[in-house]
């Protein structure tokens, strides 16, 4: 927004713009033209688990102001944080995008995906045909509990360090340091290639 659109002007039919209206619409016009960088985490452990994380990946890319940019490989992973052997196996990938949204609608936009695969939350940790987690949306760091940035558990999952390190071996979990340490930190056992398998980055 220009200068002259808050500066006065001739026809008295039109009301100055507040300078705090003018801060806010120059702020979204930055984001606009500056996309910031996001790392999504992908899992699934039931249904048809790869064909649930492409639609995922392809659902992301067909929303307005995103842009998927790298897709991990795939990895099939022991359930974390329940009983050995109480849930299937999960497959989970990273997606990295770039993104206009602000952090709150790319949340919503992931949560629209999880319900589009009919995910149903009725247990915490529960077995779910899809979820979708902000893993970092640029540097920002936030305890909020709506949407914590970074993802709170993200540095001590082996399920979303590995395949991050993948697709961006320089990465930086934002207040904790480069995921190739963190690497170091956790156990990768229960987390396996599955090179037989491919998502594809969209067209
Ligand atoms: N929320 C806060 N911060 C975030 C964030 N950065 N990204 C809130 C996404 N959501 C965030 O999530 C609960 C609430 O967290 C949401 O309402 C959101 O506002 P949910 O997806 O409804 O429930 P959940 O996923 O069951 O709970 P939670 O605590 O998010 O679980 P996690 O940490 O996502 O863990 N094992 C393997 N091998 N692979 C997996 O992918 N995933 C989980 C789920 C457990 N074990 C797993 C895997
Ligand atoms: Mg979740």
């Amino acid at each position: 927004m220009t200068a002259s659109f808050a500066a006065g002007h001739s026809d008295p039919t039109v009301q100055p713009v507040p300078a705090s209206v003018v801060q806010q619409v120059d702020a979204a016009d930055t984001t606009l033209h500056n996309p910031k960088r996001a790392v999504l985490s992908l899992g699934s452990n039931l249904g048809n688990r790869l064909e649930t994380l492409q639609g995922a990946i392809d659902a992301l890319e067909d929303t307005p102001g995103v842009r998927v940019k790298a897709v991990s490989p795939v990895y099939e992973t022991e359930p974390w944080g329940v009983a050995a052997d109480s849930q299937p196996s999960y497959f989970n990938a990273v997606v990295v995008v770039k993104t206009t949204l602000p952090p709150s609608s790319l949340l919503e936009r992931a949560h629209a995906v999880e319900e589009a695969f009919n995910r149903v939350r009725d247990e915490r940790w529960g077995p779910r045909t899809l979820d979708v987690d902000i893993v970092a949306y640029a540097e920002t760091v936030s305890d909020d509990p709506v949407l914590t940035l970074p993802h709170p558990r993200a540095h001590e999952r082996a399920f979303v360090l590995v395949p991050w390190h993948d697709v961006d071996p320089e990465a930086q979990l934002p207040g904790r340091g480069p995921v190739a340490e963190l690497l170091d930190s956790v156990t990768r056992n229960g987390v396996e290639a599955r090179k037989d398998l491919e998502l594809r980055l969209p067209e």
